[in-house]
């Protein structure tokens, strides 16, 4: 069941550049349990939305089965959005970016629907580099079927009845770094000023951009001994550097000390600016990002930030050389050019 909020605006509230409030971009009242991260999560895109003035019908948000794959319904009421099948948002999204390339993509999952049943169409995403952000929403468990260990959940970690995970647990990021994903981050549910500009940079990556950001289930997954829960992932949380986006149309005001900062310029002239925190990491080198989400494990510490960029990436529709055209707007006429072309095309592989 869903409760919609009422749409009265206060009329002094701040417009962004195409005229929307914040509230613009928000969907209906969520019915997670109170305290879940997954909604901080929803209004950490409504803000990124916000503000970098997206128009809500130039994006399309879509999601699989879960707790988290819910949430599309909580913001951006005003987007297109298919909430799909169980680990099946990969491929939704694939045939939706064919047909017309114009829409940003957001995927919203969980760590169920990814790194089990979905694991498969994930990792095809990555390879074939579509244009997407993807988020998985990763509580270490299966919330909306009453919290099982999910295939995240850290070697040893105890559920909430009170059992060790024997298993161990598989990093998604750090699979992704290994299959040349473009963009990876990871960020926690309960940091907006880290997830927000993260998920900026996302929407603004020509490629397939992950985030998987660390979400407490207060339900299922918050006791002691979890190490999803909120106090573990707050007295274990290391991060990378301190993040910023700077879309292209806006004057760079940041200025960071000459050593400690990196500025990232993105294909479209907008940038990421970056004061280091790690000494012996660099966004751009992904041996690094690895060696640095190796040395943080063994610490038993949670790193967030953003971890690598290709600045260079090119898409699945550059890789494939599509037509300029969304194909979902090309004519009849572009589609069929006549006999005359056609023979044309044929004696030319005679
Ligand atoms: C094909 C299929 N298999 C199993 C299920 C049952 N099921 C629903 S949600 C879910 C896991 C959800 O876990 P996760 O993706 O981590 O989302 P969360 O609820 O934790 O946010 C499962 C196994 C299903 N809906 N469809
Ligand atoms: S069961 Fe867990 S994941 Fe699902 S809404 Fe409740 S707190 Fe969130
Ligand atoms: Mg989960």
């Amino acid at each position: 069941m869903s409760y919609v909020k009422p749409k009265f605006h206060h009329p002094s509230l701040k417009k962004n550049k195409v005229g929307y409030v914040k509230a613009d971009y928000e969907g209906v009242i969520s019915t997670l349990c109170a305290g879940c991260g997954h909604d901080s999560i929803s209004g950490a895109i409504v803000q990124a939305c916000y503000e970098i003035s997206l128009e809500p019908h130039k994006l399309a948000k879509l999601s699989g089965i879960g707790c988290s794959s819910k949430t599309p319904t909580y913001f951006l009421s005003n987007s297109h959005g298919f909430n799909s099948v169980h680990g099946r948002m990969p491929s939704i999204t694939t045939g939706a970016n064919m047909a017309n390339k114009d829409l940003i993509y957001l995927g919203v999952s969980g760590d169920g629907d990814t790194a089990s049943i979905g694991m498969g169409q994930f990792v095809h995403a990555i390879r074939r580099n579509l244009n997407m952000v993807y988020i998985v929403m990763n509580n270490g468990c299966y919330g909306l079927t009453k919290g099982q260990d999910s295939a995240t959940a850290d070697f040893g970690s105890i559920s909430k009845a009170g059992s060790n995970n024997p298993y161990q647990g598989i990093d998604l990021c750090g699979l992704a770094l290994e299959l040349n994903a473009t963009f990876v981050g990871r960020s926690f549910s309960g940091d907006k000023s880290q997830l927000v500009p993260m998920i900026k940079a996302a929407m603004a990556h020509p490629g397939f951009a992950f985030i998987d950001v660390i979400s407490p289930c207060v339900t299922f997954n918050n006791n002691k001994g979890s190490t999803r829960s909120y106090s573990h992932v707050r007295a274990h949380i290391e991060e990378t550097s301190i993040f910023d986006f700077v879309p292209h149309q806006e004057e760079i005001k940041v200025d960071y000390e000459k050593g400690t900062s990196t500025t990232l310029e993105l294909f479209d002239g907008s940038s990421i600016h970056l004061s280091k925190l790690a000494p012996d990491w660099d966004p751009t080198d992904r041996f690094s990002a690895v060696n640095r989400l190796h040395a943080s494990k063994a610490k038993g510490q949670v790193l967030t930030g953003l971890y690598y960029i290709d600045v260079k990436s090119e898409d699945l529709h550059q890789k494939i050389n599509s037509v300029d055209k969304p194909l979902n707007k090309l004519t009849q006429d572009e589609l069929c050019p006549g006999s005359e072309k056609l023979n044309a095309i044929n004696a030319s592989f005679r």
